[in-house]
């Protein structure tokens, strides 16, 4: 009896080198021979796909034929970050793909790094989307994504004399091998035209809408796969394209041209990411972009649900549909037009279904990150959903004057048209009106959300709102990441932590254990040093292993104040300046991030920490003490390299502004210690690692709001406290930019005479704070203590217990075992 081992599914060694050279040979066309590195990458990750193809079936068989509730996650931005190594970790395979390629002759290593990152988001929105995604996979939970397939994602960053300069992602351009296209799967879209009453043959009076153009969506799905389960959720990507026949007319009249052009217009839709966050720009392409995206997505929901010979009545026990910020909020307007156009269901039963379907999560404060179209834009584009917001806003709004009569304000305030000047749909309003639940995303910004941003809605529907605290997926963030740490972790406690975060706390039994404290230093040492051999290779900046990691990754933004952690710089510049042969603790300050290309104050930011970074460096005074230096081109990957080497973690946001945070999460999980204000997440993280383990500093939410309310003057600032005063001067005259006085000036003069996210008012606490890092990181003993209890005491920023949080609290939605023998 002889048997073989299936060539796409066998796990050993010798199947799995047969793979590869199958796939280099049958599916890439190349023999080693001609084969490129990535050739061989995509030979490599079509043998991992096939490895997940048949639990990907069954999995959407298991969905498809038992009547399981799905989760439907509606997110205009998914950050993935690279599929190869994910997928091996999750699949158990990591180790042993590793060797065989290498035994075939290959580098593992050069092969892993070919790989082009999806950048399909922005920043902590669309990586909050992937790490869910992982854990709805892990947890077992039926769930599929559904997003936009954006040819271009997130722009590619360059620093150029100290200025960021945007280049365009392609990371299509070689092929992806983790996405099949399921043409016949096509959606069509319509946009625009006009809308016409009529009576139908019952003598209901209905609504048609004549659109002006129709769009196809073509779905692309990629594999999401779990952790040691047999779970492979589905992530379902968008593509606009044109319909062929739509415009045959006008090739019939000749005008090929105009045809032709109106066939690219249609395929911009989904050509680019808008690489703004946290600042709303009344784009029409955006609005197309987010319709065209949710309205596939519903009526592909539809379709599986009437598939299952069901009827629409129970569509919301089908579906469980949650909208990532207002992105998708259209999908409320959206839901109801397929519900009483198109499959003519009564109003009220469609409104029903809509908002028992519906969960709203909100992701920011910022009153210039709210979502709001005009009413031209929006008639224009979607006039039909005009009509039906308007209805909804009638019938709410009637209800509301029924509970508070005589309440022209609250009325005003809850209106979804925003009539106070220009008219404008609040998008967020139609969020909260179209969903039966709303959340926060930490525990802090939920109470600052019932109170002041939905605080009407909060005070008409309390039992709505609930907080659910973000969480980062450990099996990407630690496992994947840092497999030294992982390492460490499993031969001392077992690799339980890994799906059961809370684990970790066992840990805590060998915090007296001075060997495991040795392996811990030595661990985030060899770390380190490895990400120092990164820098020197990749930006030839020498930086010392040895000296403290300050990190402050994530996108540049006022609010989150960068430019505080470079008046600290300046600070400790200008001491050593004053007297040369001060004590002071050696250390590395890393920035990453991108700003938004047309956010000025933001690259101004990113000239300022180059140009401190040129003249600190290059100092003899400074004699290697300190270093500065901007990673440029911040994204999952280098993410992934960083976290793990940091001592610290700056989080220094303004109280109040920053919803949750997440790389919060990821810096403590690897060890790192914060710095931070009691801002979004910080205060929970504080609570878990104990006050003693974290360092705080800054004015709370509260505070912020009477200085402002009192009248805020940074002016008095800067007279009143010489060492600041000292370092924004040195800023003015120049110093750091060859002699250029107007430079910094925009930045320089914002601060002294508006300073609106008050880095003045929490200069001298951060600077204090910032000393008693200094003095704990002397103590190595110490410091490692308080970094071996930051990670035991993360295991509630799991994504595993935030979508167990939504699954019980939000979507009803219950696990699936997927058996493979079935
Ligand atoms: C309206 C449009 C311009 C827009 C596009 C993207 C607005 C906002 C965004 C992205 C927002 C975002 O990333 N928010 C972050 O969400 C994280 C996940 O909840 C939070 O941890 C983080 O505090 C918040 O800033």
């Amino acid at each position: 009896q002889c048997e073989f081992e299936d060539d796409r599914t066998g796990l050993s060694k010798e199947t799995i080198k047969r793979a590869l050279a199958d796939n280099l040979f049958y599916i890439q066309g190349k023999v080693p021979a001609t084969a490129t590195p990535n050739d061989y990458y995509m030979a490599l990750a079509y043998t991992v796909r096939d490895r997940m193809l048949q639990r990907w079936f069954k999995t959407t068989e298991v969905y498809t034929k038992k009547g399981v509730k799905v989760v439907s996650y509606l997110s205009a931005e998914f950050l993935l970050g690279p599929h190869l190594s994910n997928n091996l970790i999750n699949l158990g395979i990591y180790d042993l793909v590793r060797q065989v390629v290498e035994e075939s002759g290959l580098d593992f290593v050069q092969l892993r790094e070919i790989e082009e990152e999806p950048g399909l988001g922005n920043g902590g929105l669309g990586r909050l989307a992937a790490c869910y995604m992982d854990s709805l996979s892990t947890l077992e939970i039926p769930a599929i994504g559904y997003g936009i397939r954006y040819e271009f994602g997130i722009f590619d960053q360059e620093i150029r004399d100290g200025w960021q300069v945007e280049i365009t992602d392609k990371w299509l351009h070689l092929g992806n091998p983790w996405e099949i296209p399921r043409l016949e799967e096509t959606i069509e879209v319509k946009f625009g035209g006009r809308t016409e009453a009529y009576y139908d043959e019952k003598c209901r009076y209905r609504v048609r809408w004549i659109p002006d153009k129709v769009v196809k969506g073509v779905p692309y799905d990629t594999p999401i796969s779990g952790y040691n389960v047999n779970t492979v959720n589905t992530l379902r990507l968008w593509k606009a394209e044109a319909p062929e026949s739509f415009e045959f007319q006008a090739f019939n009249v000749g005008d090929y041209y105009g045809a032709v052009n109106r066939k690219v217009v249609s395929e911009n839709i989904t050509k680019v990411l808008y690489p703004n966050d946290e600042l709303m720009k009344g784009k029409e392409l955006r609005l197309e972009q987010q319709y065209f995206f949710v309205s596939c997505s519903l009526q592909d929901m539809i379709r599986l649900h009437l598939q299952k010979g069901e009827s629409l009545e129970t569509f919301h026990q089908s579906f469980a549909v949650q909208l990532n910020d207002t992105h998708p909020s259209i999908g409320v307007a959206e839901l109801m037009r397929l519900l009483v156009d198109e499959y003519e269901i009564e109003w009220d039963q469609a409104w029903q279904i809509t908002q028992n379907t519906f969960g709203y999560t909100n992701h920011t404060l910022l009153p210039e990150a709210l979502e709001k179209w005009t009413l031209s834009l929006f008639k224009n584009l979607l006039p039909r959903h005009l009509q039906i917001i308007y209805e909804i806003n009638q019938r709410f709004l009637g209800q509301v004057r029924a509970k508070y009569p005589n309440d022209s304000d609250r009325l005003a305030r809850l209106s979804l048209i925003d009539e106070s000047g220009e008219k404008y749909v609040r998008m967020a309003n139609l969020a909260s009106v179209g969903s039966h639940a709303i959340n926060g995303v930490a525990a802090l910004h939920t109470e600052l959300l019932k109170r002041d941003v939905l605080g009407d809605f909060h005070e008409l529907w309390p039992e709505k709102f609930s907080n659910k605290t973000n969480g980062v997926t450990p099996r990407r963030w630690i496992v994947v990441s840092n497999p030294l740490l992982a390492n460490l972790i499993t031969r001392k406690i077992g690799v339980d932590w890994i799906s059961h975060l809370e684990d970790l706390k066992q840990l805590e039994a060998f915090i007296e254990d001075a060997e495991f404290r040795r392996e811990w230093r030595q661990t985030k040492q060899d770390i380190k040093g490895y990400l120092a051999t990164y820098i020197k290779e990749n930006h030839g900046i020498e930086v010392n292993p040895e000296s403290l990691f300050d990190v402050q990754v994530k996108r540049l933004h006022e609010y989150k104040r960068q430019h505080l952690n470079v008046l600290h710089i300046i600070t400790l510049y200008k001491r050593i300046k004053d007297n040369p042969n001060i004590e002071i603790t050696p250390r590395t300050f890393i920035f990453g991030g991108k700003a938004a290309p047309g956010y000025f104050m933001a690259k101004l930011i990113i000239k300022l920490i180059n140009s401190v970074g040129d003249v600190v460096n290059n100092d003899p005074d400074v004699r290697d003490r300190l270093k500065v230096v901007f990673l440029p081109d911040y994204n999952v990957r280098f993410g992934q390299r960083v976290y793990p080497a940091a001592d610290l973690s700056e989080q220094i946001s303004t109280a109040g502004k920053e919803a949750s945070g997440t790389g919060n999460m990821k810096f403590a999980m690897n060890g790192a210690l914060t710095i931070g204000t009691l801002d979004g997440a910080n205060i929970e993280i504080r609570e878990e690692v104990g006050e003693e383990n974290f360092f705080l500093f800054g004015l709370t939410t509260e505070q912020v709001y009477e200085l402002k309310s009192k009248g805020y003057n940074p002016w008095d600032y800067y007279h009143n406290n010489p060492q600041l005063k000292q370092v924004i001067d040195l800023i003015s005259s120049g110093f750091f930019s060859h002699g250029d006085t107007n430079l910094f000036r925009p930045l320089v003069d914002s601060l002294l005479y508006h300073d609106p996210y008050m880095l003045f008012a929490d200069y001298q606490s951060y600077i204090d704070a910032q000393d008693q890092v200094n003095q704990a990181y002397r103590d190595q003993e110490h410091w490692t203590r308080m970094s071996i209890l930051n990670a035991a005491r993360m295991g509630k920023f799991s994504s595993d217990r935030a979508i167990l949080e939504y699954c019980q609290e939000i979507w009803n939605a219950v696990p699936v075992k997927i058996e493979l023998e079935e």
